[in-house]
């Protein structure tokens, strides 16, 4: 106990940080980019989803077509992340710089050589690219003509960019994650869910709770797929699952709100059990059976998943949530019917409404330890908030101080005192960039201030906020100074 405050991370442990290709490379168009469907969304605001559009309609607003410009100014910016002595940075290769439409035979060498360059830079200040292979940005064209994840074809088009981009970048990349947040679409009622995980939109007809278990079932054969695939061509890599985890603790310890929170968590992590298990659980057996949901999947799929078992398991955490089994109607935020959320009302908000919970990431990581005994790695976490640039450049962003620092000390508890094997830590957005839930910039996590608001102002100059120096500093200090 008394050693904690002298507790530091292991040697080689990863800090850096998170972004996805869409969310700040922009370039849209640029090198044979084809359209992506994060391409044809439109800037939301104010509670209003964004709009799912072709992606060229006059009048809207397309906040992921030019983004921060990182496409053509990332040199400067992974410049800066060195200056803060990152080890590694998280990004995502946009599909549709290799594979514009998605199902085409050959790639698009101006698009593998952008990540050539990019990774070259990273690893010249000893900086490691992981990455993502699909993060909410999956062809457009392949929404259009197949439906996107509810057809089987999909897992071809996917394991050949997998393919494609392992054999590329074997000697630049180790860590890989397949499909980002893969289990958001759990949630599969709001509509916005199954097309950015999956490129579905539903059609009136049908049932979005099946489409979500198909769409689910083709990604983890394609996962799987994935990392055999990877470790035939190079047996070093590590490919990782990508999930959004979100602990959902019963609003009473009444019985059936203790089983309604065990059936919300077994909803949200059935996609990491298949991943990491390699089969699936049988409580959603026995579900698709009783509920007649007569899913594609074949004996062959099944053997499939068990050869394709991931090497670690990579997460977001940004929060936590509650349920309860019955509807209070006092209590009526966020009550969805798929999740039946209701508010905490121990915890503090974030300006954007999410629970602010740093014990919670300790709960998560033994729930996770517990469950699946696999290394984990902190992929996302971080804080959505309105920042003030000063007339002098700075900004003096505190509260997202705060947000980390805790975290952060949590995170060292669960290795220290609970004996979690954690690789690294990277908080989301480290740059400012867009928003993917709602399209915004001022919804900002970065530790690097991006000069562009939602009224169409935008310098795009990048200033180092008060967290910047700050983040530098627990980095140096692996994690002993906070
Ligand atoms: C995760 C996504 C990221 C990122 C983050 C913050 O769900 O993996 O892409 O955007 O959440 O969410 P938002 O941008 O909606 O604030």
């Amino acid at each position: 106990m008394e050693n904690y405050n002298q507790f530091s991370l292991p040697k080689d442990f990863l800090w850096g940080g998170a972004v996805a290709a869409h969310q700040l490379e922009g370039a849209w168009n640029v090198g044979n980019k084809g359209l992506s469907i994060a391409d044809v969304m439109t800037q939301g605001a104010n509670g209003v989803e964004r709009k799912i559009t072709d992606g060229i309609q006059k009048g809207e607003i397309y906040p992921n077509h030019e983004a921060i410009d990182f496409y053509h100014r990332y040199p400067d910016d992974i410049k800066l992340l060195a200056e803060m002595g990152f080890k590694c940075f998280r990004t995502s290769i946009a599909w549709t710089r290799i594979f514009p439409l998605g199902d085409e035979d050959q790639p698009n060498e101006e698009g593998l050589q952008f990540y050539d360059d990019l990774f070259d830079e990273c690893l010249k200040y000893g900086i490691q690219p992981v990455i993502t292979l699909s993060h909410f940005e999956m062809p457009y064209h392949l929404v259009e003509a197949y439906g996107g994840w509810r057809s089987r074809k999909m897992i071809g088009f996917f394991t050949k960019f997998a393919r494609v981009v392992f054999q590329r970048y074997v000697d630049k990349v180790k860590y890989w994650m397949t499909f980002n947040e893969i289990n958001n679409q759990a949630n599969f009622d709001a509509r916005f869910s199954l097309f950015t995980n999956s490129g579905i939109l539903t059609r009136k007809d049908e049932d979005p709770e099946r489409l979500m278990y198909q769409a689910g079932h083709y990604e983890a054969v394609a996962s799987a797929l994935a990392v055999q695939i990877a470790h035939q061509i190079n047996s070093e890599f590590q490919i990782g699952a990508m999930i959004a985890m979100i602990p959902i603790y019963p609003a009473t310890p009444k019985p059936d709100d203790v089983l309604k929170s065990e059936r919300a968590m077994q909803s949200r992590y059935w996609f990491a059990d298949v991943q990491v298990n390699g089969r699936y659980p049988d409580w959603l057996t026995a579900y698709e059976r009783n509920q007649n949901l007569g899913l594609d999947i074949t004996l062959a799929d099944l053997d499939v998943l068990k050869a394709g078992k991931v090497d670690y398991l990579g997460f977001s955490y940004y929060m936590s949530a509650v349920t309860a089994a019955h509807k209070d109607e006092n209590l009526d935020y966020k009550y969805r019917e798929n999740q039946d959320l209701v508010p905490n009302t121990y915890l503090e908000s974030s300006d954007w409404g999410w629970p602010i919970d740093p014990e919670g990431l300790r709960y998560a990581m033994n729930w996770l330890n517990d469950r699946y005994h696999l290394p984990q790695f902190i992929v996302e976490n971080g804080l959505g908030a309105v920042d003030h640039l000063e007339k002098d450049g700075s900004v003096h962003d505190q509260y997202r101080i705060s947000y980390l620092r805790d975290h952060i000390e949590q995170m060292k508890r669960a290795v220290y005192y609970d004996g979690v094997d954690l690789i690294g830590y990277t908080p989301w957005g480290c740059i400012d960039l867009v928003s993917a839930g709602t399209g915004e910039m001022d919804k900002r996590y970065g530790l690097v201030y991006v000069d562009k608001d939602d009224q169409g102002h935008a310098s795009l100059k990048r200033y180092k906020k008060d967290s910047f120096y700050w983040y530098a500093k627990v980095i140096e200090s692996n994690g002993s100074d906070l």
